[in-house]
């Protein structure tokens, strides 16, 4: 089955379809850039104060040039930009992180963009619970993506000019697997060498790359596992956006069965007080973002 197929099953209407597809077709061209374009800084920083990548503005301009031909959509944020922006009279508002793992490009690791869609006049005010849609594009060997539309969660590979799903219905349950981010703060929080030190005495697998897309792709992929990006004393909110990354890969894992938190609340009841909102998570298979929140306090 083809994507399209897969939403018109789902009842997605031809609006919110051609929404979806122009993000892909987003996704499609910057997965090209990736591979051809020069790598270099692009000598501009980002709201957080990030150098951007040449490929950071480029993916972004990419997504701003596809979502504004669209006109469906009628409001857009990105994480490499200060506001939303309003383009439009659509009905459909989109988010996204043009290209998540920049860092990562120069080592030729995978890289990925992060999108949701809502049904909104602003990103102010809305909770992760009222996304429409959420997803992932994955640069790796292969071109793929994660996506959900409230009826589970399905990964799609690109093959012979289009979107074929792959799989159906991911579920993430128990397994030894973890992907423990911001380890830097380990000399500040002794419950987090703690919990260290209870995943490396059990047995339990590290798989973590620093591209949040990729890490969590894989939890997905082998159903099974936990990553975490807590956050410290001088960064309580750690570094990981509410709405551009926290809050799609929430949406993402409730829907394979999964669970999201920030280690007291659930990811989507979270609301939106500003676009750069940073959030600690704990996302995966269910036990093992609960044995988290017994360690973190
Ligand atoms: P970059 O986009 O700057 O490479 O950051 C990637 C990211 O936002 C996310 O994809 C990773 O999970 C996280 O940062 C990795 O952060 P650390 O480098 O602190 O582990």
């Amino acid at each position: 089955m083809n994507l399209r197929d897969y939403l018109h099953s789902c009842y997605i209407s031809e609006d919110l379809t051609s929404v979806i597809m122009s993000i892909l077709k987003a996704g499609k061209e910057i997965s090209e850039k990736i591979k051809n374009v020069d790598i270099g800084t692009a000598g501009t920083e980002n709201i957080y104060g990030e150098e951007q990548m040449a490929l950071d503005v480029l993916s972004d301009k990419i997504f701003q040039q596809e979502l504004k031909s669209n006109r469906n959509v009628g409001l857009i944020a990105s994480e490499e930009l200060h506001d939303e922006i309003k383009i439009g009279d659509g009905n459909y508002a989109v988010c996204y992180d043009p290209l998540d793992g920049s860092s990562l490009i120069d080592t030729n690791l995978s890289v990925g963009s992060i999108f949701s869609i809502y049904e909104s006049s602003s990103f102010i005010g809305v909770a992760g619970k009222d996304q429409l849609v959420a997803g992932f594009i994955v640069y790796g060997p292969r071109l793929t993506l994660i996506i959900s539309v409230s009826h589970g969660t399905i990964e799609c590979s690109y093959k012979d000019n289009e979107w074929l799903v792959t799989k159906d219905n991911l579920i993430v349950s128990e397994g030894k697997m973890f992907a423990p981010g911001n380890l830097r703060i380990i000399s500040e929080r002794d419950d987090y060498m703690k919990l260290m030190e209870f995943w490396m005495k059990n047995g339990y697998t590290l798989r973590y790359s620093g591209g949040m897309v990729p890490d969590i792709n894989q939890i997905f992929l082998k159903g099974k596992g936990i990553f975490i990006y807590p956050g410290c004393p001088s960064k309580p909110e750690g570094k990981l956006r509410l709405l551009f990354e926290c809050a799609p890969m929430a949406f993402l894992m409730e829907q394979a069965k999964g669970i999201a938190t920030d280690g007291n609340a659930r990811i989507l009841d979270k609301v939106i007080q500003s676009i750069d909102q940073k959030s600690p998570i704990y996302l995966g298979s269910i036990e093992e973002v609960k044995r988290v929140q017994t360690y973190l306090s």
